[in-house]
Parts: structure tokens; C-alpha cells; sequence
């Protein structure tokens, strides 16, 4: 026997192709070292060039694996990704609100708000974005939107750092206590910086931009990656710097597979000399 890791639970959906959603936190929670817990909240039928459908899983399910995880092995962080309707996310809001999970509460909560995959396909129902602002974002310890999940979710274009302080403040306004404005969506800048903003601190994590066109999973990647970080008790702006160090590197060792977009890679971490990014 060895020591209990500490868990992570992520409450997402299935990517058949195996490069985002529950796939990419799982074998990033391993490659972080903690316990992966999942809550599956829909099964989507896609590949490499896109999402074919996706049927998703009844509200009350969702809210039972939550509440059979969180009860018997207790749950470190969380975080969410797809959650496609608006009934799912108002059954995880109740569930994650018994567990002791959110803002303000003894377990941090990462709140990724997934509406879309990369190649456009909608992994949300249109009603459910007001739900994400109503009932998410005021439980989550950390919303961390790319520049196509602020547009939605405020009405705000993001072109410059001004913009991103702006839709930091926007988001502020839905109750998260901190907010990560990913600027890996941003055309043309050789950079990728994130802003991290609670109203009183600002950060700018800046990186490398690297120059591939696998970067499916990205989002999940990092997101997870912040959520492992506080799972084992390090506080948001570390969790954040951590995260954003794994996510470079795995970015930096993507690799194609099949015709279309591939996956964000952490099998680096499998080399005995691992060490994230130092861009
Ligand atoms: O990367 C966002 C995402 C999250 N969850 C699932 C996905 C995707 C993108 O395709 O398929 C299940």
C-alpha cells in the first residue's frame, strides 16, 4: 500500500477521440499526481474534424456521481467543463452546494465554461449560457473563459490587454472570486497571456505562443491542471502559474492524429527528467 493522493473531481463530458473533455482531465489529474473523480455529464460522438452529436446524461446522475464520490472519498478541488443543459447545471449547482464544494466553501471550485469545441460544434444548449452566469459563476472559486466564452458570456470583444481587464471586471460581476481571461484565442500575437483578476489583484501570466494547430484538449488541460494544483493546497495564482507551465508544455508536445485537430499532449510527464515549460 502507499499514501492516499489527494482527488480531483471533474464533472465534463466525453470526447470520443480522446483528446478534450473527461479524457484530458483524467490523464492530466494523473500526470499531476492526484486521483481523478468524474461526474460525466454527457457523451459526445466526435473525432478529429469535429462533433457528429452528443446525448447527454439525466440531471439527476449527474447529481448522484457527485454526491457518491464526494460522501465516501471525500473530493480535494473541482471543476467542471461540458455540461450542455441548463437542467444539468442547475442539478450540479444543488450537488456541488451539499458536497462543500464552491465559492466561499471549504473546496475550491474551477468553473470552465464550455460552450463550444474548437471546431465550432456546440457542446451547450442555447438557454443554458444564462444558467452558467446565474447559477456557475457565482459558486466558482475560478472562471477561466477563452476570448469566444467572454464574448458569450459578457458581450465583450477582447483585442488588446485593456479588453481583458474589462471583461475581468464584467465577469467579476457574476460573483466568481477569481477570474482567469485566457488569452489563448488572441489572432496574430506571438504571446499567449492570461490575465488572472480577483478586483483587487491583477496578474498577467505571460508565455510562449507555440506555432501547431493540435491544441485540442487545451482548455481541459489547463483548467484541470489549476484544479490539481489546488487540490493539493496550493492557492489560485500558484495553482494558476503551475497550471499554466504544464499546459506550455503540453502544447509544446501536441501531436496529429487523425485528419484534423489533435490532441495537447502531457506524456512528457512520463519521461524520468519531467520538467513543465520554462518558456
Ligand atoms: O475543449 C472543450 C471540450 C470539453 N468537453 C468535451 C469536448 C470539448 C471539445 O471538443 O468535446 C466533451
Amino acid at each position: 500500500m502507499t499514501a492516499t493522493p489527494r482527488t480531483a473531481l471533474t464533472i465534463a463530458g466525453s470526447d470520443s477521440g480522446g483528446g478534450a473533455g473527461i479524457q484530458a482531465d483524467l490523464r492530466t489529474f494523473f500526470a499531476c499526481g492526484v486521483h481523478g473523480l468524474t461526474a460525466l455529464t454527457a457523451v459526445t460522438v466526435q473525432n478529429s474534424v469535429g462533433v457528429s452529436g452528443f446525448t447527454e446524461i439525466p440531471p439527476d446522475v449527474v447529481a448522484a456521481q457527485i454526491a457518491a464520490v464526494a460522501g465516501d472519498m471525500g473530493v480535494n478541488a473541482a471543476k467542471t467543463g461540458m455540461l450542455a443543459t441548463a437542467d444539468i447545471i442547475t442539478a450540479v449547482a444543488a450537488a456541488v452546494d451539499a458536497a462543500d464544494i464552491g465559492r466561499d466553501r471549504r473546496i475550491p471550485f474551477v468553473v470552465d465554461p464550455v460552450a463550444a469545441s474548437m471546431h465550432g460544434d456546440s457542446l451547450l444548449r442555447a438557454e443554458a449560457l444564462e444558467a452558467i452566469r446565474t447559477e456557475l459563476l457565482p459558486r466558482a472559486t475560478l472562471v477561466a473563459p477563452n476570448l469566444d466564452e467572454v464574448w458569450l458570456l459578457t458581450g465583450i470583444e477582447v483585442r488588446t490587454a485593456a479588453d481583458s481587464r474589462k471583461a475581468a471586471e464584467a465577469l467579476l460581476e457574476f460573483g466568481p472570486r477569481w477570474v482567469l481571461v485566457k488569452g489563448g484565442h488572441a489572432d496574430g500575437d506571438s504571446r499567449c497571456v492570461d490575465l488572472l483578476s480577483d478586483g483587487t489583484h491583477l496578474v498577467a501570466f505571460d508565455g510562449p505562443r507555440y506555432d501547431t494547430p493540435h491544441t485540442h484538449g487545451g482548455g481541459d488541460t489547463l483548467a484541470s491542471a489549476i484544479t490539481a494544483h489546488l487540490a493539493k493546497g496550493l492557492g489560485v495564482p500558484d495553482a494558476v502559474a503551475a497550471g499554466k507551465k504544464f499546459i506550455e508544455r503540453c502544447v509544446a508536445e501536441s501531436y496529429a492524429l487523425g485528419a484534423g485537430v489533435g490532441p495537447v499532449s502531457p506524456f512528457w510527464r512520463l519521461r524520468p527528467d519531467a520538467t513543465p515549460s520554462r518558456g
